[in-house]
């Protein structure tokens, strides 16, 4: 049976920013070949007019997170700057999209989309009842994005052929199943 797609569900693509590309300061290994699946899920989301949700990293340079401020990470995703941008060919299209930033103070990190920001009320406004997940990375913002919805009560498919991790990538699948996730590949859904 396919899944067929009706107003109550939305896309999120969690941060397919140019700092996650390779290339970028804190680089996910090929990160960039899920781009073009994910271009497939956007045009479908919007083929059917249902809302889109882009998750980013968006840190002041004096971040928590940073090794230059006592975190684990070396700098990336600082606001306004080209590696916070939106990685290249990712398609961003204009109608019934939202930007998310996340992580945008000093000292408050942000792995889930929901943390700090506003994602769950504007889900909530327009009746989401199931969420689409894709992105960067499977064994952080990815796993987090999906435990943080699943814990609101969101159905939580996870877009496995548009994930890609950097550690612990089968690890954080088996924890998103044991949460109730839902693994799924592009073929599963009803064009
Ligand atoms: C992420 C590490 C630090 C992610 C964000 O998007 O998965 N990872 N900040
Ligand atoms: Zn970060």
């Amino acid at each position: 049976m396919k899944i067929k797609l009706t107003p109550k569900d939305a896309l999120i693509v969690v941060d397919m920013q140019r700092d996650f590309m390779p290339g970028g300061a804190l680089p996910v290994k090929d990160g960039d070949k899920i781009i073009p699946t994910i271009n497939r899920y956007i045009q479908l989301f919007s083929n059917k007019s249902l809302p889109i949700f882009f998750t980013r990293d968006w840190h002041p340079s004096n971040h928590l997170s940073f090794t230059t401020h006592g975190g684990r990470w070396p700098v990336h995703c600082v606001a306004n700057t080209a590696g916070a941008a939106f990685a290249k060919d990712l398609l961003i299209l204009q109608d019934n999209k939202f930007i998310i930033s996340k992580g945008t103070v000093e000292d408050f990190d942000a792995y889930s989309g929901f943390q700090g920001t506003i994602l769950h009320n504007l889900l909530q406004e327009r009746g989401i009842q199931r969420v689409f997940i894709c992105g960067v990375a499977t064994d952080f913002c990815v796993k987090h994005t999906a435990l943080g919805a699943l814990h609101l009560s969101y159905i939580a498919f996870i877009l496995n052929d548009a994930i890609k991790g950097v550690m612990q990538e089968e690890e954080a699948k088996e924890e998103l199943l044991a949460n109730g996730g839902i693994l799924i590949d592009y073929n599963d859904l009803a064009k």
